[in-house]
């Protein structure tokens, strides 16, 4: 399979001939960058810029992606899951698809937004129904101890409707759902990596989030057309509660955020610090922002009260506006400018820098932590100077991944390539040293990436073997499904001097971002604890219908391949909650519990209880079926459900 794909790859023709002829017009790639380049309203000046000689072709790089028949792969890759509201579970390299966690949207396979327990962690209205049924994920990342993963939780955000989603790695199950107050379009998401004063947390306790759309606040309908009373704030929610801690009111609109090795500082490069409504507005100036939090300072000022508070929010707000930070001895934020409509800030694995990619420039601004932390100190006069590189790489630079070994990786959305760079060599010739060679290598993908992520790449622990590209079009590379193609993730061997393209396959849109990491970082649960619910039907013996007037619990119990009790009497109109508890311990034996007409079904994974209600309001007879295979006798495994009109 995977050599398929490879020799698949191999054949592939340049991007720019099959533009040409699939598309008579106008090539997607030309009409990407002409509507690009017309929005940002500049010339680039991209002599020096156009792209340089790539590599070959993928070559066929042996057995290294592929993992037999039998094999387990050696990474897990974390990958959200976009419009589906859910985050991914990848093998690498076979980039096989494990599982899906369903987080934000309802998941029909597991029963999550139709049993109560998923129903809760989601959020329901007054009357019961669920607060919002669609969702979009796009960051996702998990929790550090001493700066590498540490396996407990993972964090992904919903830009939809504002919300924060942790993921329990043990059972790969959401556990929580935190709404941020007086957010729209919540965008980037980075937990901290240790405390920045006590040095005994060594481990995450903070998830930032950056606020991307601005709003009037309170956005209430007072007031509408004022744009510069819009705003946008950056959240940091509370690792283990899942409580927002407090707020920065923020100028300008958040995209990604980053967080340094050392807990100090978070970022989030900015766009649209214009304050524009307009789309001409949001690109008008030639340079926006990066920001720094200074995490210990912004703290200190919430315990001394300095902060406000909005509208139907108890969050202390702390003030994170340029005007109210320009005195470096009290500032709580550090803003450096960058590029126009940067998109993309990460933290380097050695813990020294955060790049930024300039999206509407050619270039990517590499910013040295320490210097921002000299700003704060006094002993740097012009936050500005904490620049120490920024460099022409291509056309729309996205995002940047790491080896480990000193060099960068960005995508070029534009040019449809990745390129390699040296951030020792870029900073050198950004000083001046214009024989530092700081282009590596650059590989052609298909076709315009966005998210990319090396394996290892966000830790202290980056390995430079695997490096992911997230492709937004797969156009020619696949067999026509009609209108809405799939989207293409590319897998690059990074492991050498010259980046192997040697994998890719579809994926159902759009993933957005992901994290790649070492399998044996992740140690999941086969089995649930019958303890951890307190619901549960613990024995055979304690099954049956319990009636109280109108309220009646159902209590199953299931063993292979038998439900118990296997005959369920009901009255019309009956408030029943139906409790399901999977006796069997036996690692893989899923049961499924659906119920004809009620638009009810879910699983119940070994020693796990999942709980339904609702009211029995169709009278007859309801087989209730398990939905999952689980025996021989699968098909057998019912319970006769009988609701007396
Ligand atoms: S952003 S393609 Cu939602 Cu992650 Cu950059
Ligand atoms: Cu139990 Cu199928
Ligand atoms: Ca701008």
């Amino acid at each position: 399979m995977c050599a398929d794909l490879s020799k698949d790859t191999k054949q592939s023709v340049e991007p720019e001939s099959v533009e040409q002829a699939s598309q008579p017009d106008l090539g997607r790639r030309g009409f990407l960058g002409a509507a690009a380049l017309a929005g940002a309203g500049v010339s680039l000046g991209l002599a020096g810029c156009a792209p340089g000689k790539t590599s070959a072709p993928a070559e066929t790089a042996g057995s290294s992606v592929e993992v037999k028949p039998g094999e387990l792969d050696t990474y897990y890759g974390l990958w959200s899951g976009g419009h589906t509201g859910d985050v991914r579970v990848l093998g690498l390299p076979s980039g096989r698809e494990l599982h899906r966690i369903p987080v934000f949207t309802r998941d029909v396979l597991v029963g999550w937004g139709i049993t109560n327990e998923s129903r809760q962690v989601m959020g329901t209205k007054a009357d019961g129904s669920l607060q919002y049924s669609v969702g979009d994920t796009h960051h996702v990342h998990g929790s550090y101890k001493d700066g590498n993963y540490d396996g407990r939780y993972a964090w992904v955000n919903d830009k939809l409707n504002s919300r924060v989603g942790r993921i329990r790695l043990d059972y790969m199950v959401c556990d929580k759902i935190t709404k941020l107050p007086n957010v729209q379009g919540f965008h980037g998401i980075f937990p901290d990596k240790r405390d920045p004063v006590d040095p005994a947390i060594n481990y995450t306790t903070r998830v930032f989030c950056g606020g991307e759309f601005a709003t009037p606040l309170p956005n209430d309908g007072r007031d509408l057309e004022s744009p510069e009373k819009y705003r946008s704030l950056f959240s940091c929610v509370d690792a283990e509660t899942m409580e927002v801690r407090w707020q920065a009111l923020i100028d300008g609109n958040c995209d990604l955020v980053a967080t340094s090795y050392d807990g100090k500082l978070a970022a989030s490069n900015q766009y649209n610090t214009e304050g524009g409504t307009r789309y001409e507005d949001m690109m008008s100036a030639e340079r926006d922002a990066c920001i720094f939090f200074n995490i210990a300072r912004i703290e200190q000022a919430v315990r001394d009260g300095r902060y406000s508070t909005f509208a139907g929010s108890k969050v202390p707000v702390v003030d994170g506006t340029r005007a109210a930070n320009t005195d470096p001895a009290t500032a709580l934020v550090a803003i450096v400018s960058v590029p126009k409509n940067p998109h993309g800030v990460n933290a380097s694995p050695d813990g020294k820098y955060f790049i930024c990619a300039g999206k509407l420039s050619p270039t990517a601004t590499v910013i040295e932590l320490q210097k921002v932390l000299d700003w704060f100190d006094g002993k740097l006069a012009d936050i500005d100077a904490a620049i120490v590189a920024e460099v022409e790489l291509g056309l729309g630079p996205l995002h940047t991944a790491f080896d480990g070994r000193g060099n960068a990786y960005t995508t070029l959305f534009l040019d449809s390539q990745v390129v390699k760079w040296n951030v020792d060599a870029a900073i050198r010739h950004h000083g001046g040293d214009n024989a530092a060679q700081y282009v590596v290598d650059r590989i052609d993908v298909h076709y315009q990436p966005g998210h990319i992520n090396a394996s290892q790449s966000e830790t202290v622990a980056a390995d430079g073997k695997w490096l992911a590209v997230g492709c937004k079009f797969s156009k020619d590379r696949f067999l026509p499904i009609g209108p809405l193609h799939p989207e293409n993730e590319q897998l690059i061997d990074i492991s050498g001097d010259k980046m192997k393209l040697v994998h890719e396959h579809p994926v159902r849109p759009e993933p957005h971002d992901f994290i790649i990491f070492k399998r044996e970082l992740l140690a999941p649960k086969m089995l649930y604890n019958l303890d951890d619910f307190p619901n549960a039907v613990r024995e055979q013996k304690d099954a049956g219908v319990f009636r109280n007037g109108k309220e009646v619990t159902v209590k199953i119990a299931s063993v292979a391949p038998a439900f118990e009790p296997r005959e369920i009497r009901l009255k019309r109109g009956d408030k029943v909650t139906l409790v399901v508890t999977n006796l069997d311990k036996i690692e893989d034996l899923a049961h499924g519990f659906g119920i004809p007409d009620y638009d009810i079904n879910f699983v119940v994974n070994p020693q796990q209880t999942a709980s339904v209600s609702f009211v029995a309001d169709k009278p007859g007879v309801f087989w209730c079926y398990c939905t999952h295979f689980c025996h021989a006798l699968h098909l057998e495994m019912r319970a006769r459900m009988i609701v007396e009109a």
